[in-house]
């Protein structure tokens, strides 16, 4: 095992970072140092904590931490950061809160910037959850930003999803993408301190109930919070853990589980075919060629396409 690997085992934050960078730089050995730790992950508990811009998701994963930190776990925090040119453990805005936790050794977080990730944001978030998990955290968060595709796939990358919403304008919760009233597992009505708040929470129930809140046998709750306050943090720990108890005895959890592996599996097939695909494009000349036969009409697209399949060895000329 390398050096590194063995350093990151141990907890070394300084040895975690350089391999974080060495990642999202795609230096040469870096992923054998993760395939390396691979064999010493499946420890620490996935939460995920998704909603829109400005929820309260960072002051409830800074409540969180503190719950997790007065029961001696430690917890690691990936924060995506959707808007932010920058990334390797700046922590920025609002996350203010969480810097908090700096000088705490038992608390780590990094941030990711979803624009410029070269593998991908997902791809990016599985592989610090490596990291992390190896070093022995016992709880690893992801926070993001509920907004795009991008986000539902890294919300994915959990096993237990929390959404956040707060109250909106006029009567009921803020609109959240669709895609998160499937993934939530607990929901949180957060700025419960807002007078709209109750009207909000009835809202969300309604709108669970239409979509059917019981799914595969765990009921989804909901729980009201003002996290500047750490007010329902309690409650949402409980129902956060009851998730998690569900999960370790239920079908469901290993349905999840293969679901999880499933997709890790497919985004690394392709990802790993699309970096073929542009080496073969790259050494053999560019497209030019190819791009001088279509516009001649001497070939027509899916030929083509087979064409650089087939210098990659994936296709027979008769395919
Ligand atoms: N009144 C009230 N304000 C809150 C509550 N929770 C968070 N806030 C405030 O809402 C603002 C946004 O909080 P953040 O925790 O940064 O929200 P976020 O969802 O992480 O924001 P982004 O990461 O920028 O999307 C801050 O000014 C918080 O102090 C709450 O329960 N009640
Ligand atoms: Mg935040």
């Amino acid at each position: 095992m390398s050096g590194l690997a063995q350093r990151v085992l141990g907890g070394e934050v300084r040895a975690a970072a350089r391999l974080m960078r060495a990642l999202d730089d795609e230096l040469p050995g870096a992923r054998d140092v993760l395939a390396q730790l691979h064999g010493h992950t499946g420890r620490a508990f996935l939460l995920g904590v998704t909603g829109n811009p400005g929820a309260g998701k960072s002051t409830l994963t800074d409540q969180l931490i503190r719950h997790y930190r007065g029961l001696d776990k430690r917890v690691a925090v990936i924060a995506i950061d959707p808007s932010s040119p920058f990334s390797g453990g700046a922590i920025l805005g609002d996350r203010i809160r969480m810097q908090d936790h700096a000088g705490d050794s038992g608390v780590f977080i990094r941030s990711l910037a979803t624009r410029g990730v070269l593998g991908g944001l997902t791809a990016s978030t599985r592989d610090v959850i490596t990291v992390f998990d190896a070093m022995g955290f016992d709880v690893v968060i992801v926070e993001t930003v509920g907004v795009g595709q991008d986000e539902v796939d890294v919300a994915n990358t959990v096993e237990t999803s929390v959404v956040v919403t707060v109250p909106g304008l006029g009567d009921g919760v803020q609109a959240i993408k669709a895609g998160l009233l499937e993934i939530a597992d607990v929901f949180v009505v957060n700025k419960a301190d807002h007078p709209d708040a109750k009207r909000a929470e009835r809202h969300l129930a309604m709108l669970l109930d239409l979509e059917g809140r019981e799914r595969r046998g765990w009921a989804v709750p909901i729980v009201p919070t003002v996290a500047t306050r750490g007010e329902g943090i309690a409650t949402l720990v409980e129902h956060i853990e009851a998730h998690r108890g569900f999960l370790a005895d239920a079908p469901e959890g290993r349905r999840r589980a293969r679901a999880r592996q499933q997709a890790a599996l497919l985004d690394r097939v392709y990802a790993m075919l699309r970096h073929q695909a542009a080496g073969i494009i790259a050494r053999s000349g560019g497209l030019e060629p190819l791009l001088d036969a279509l516009e001649r009409r001497e070939i027509e697209p899916y030929g083509a396409a087979l064409r650089i399949l087939q210098a990659m060895g994936l296709e027979r000329g008769d395919g």
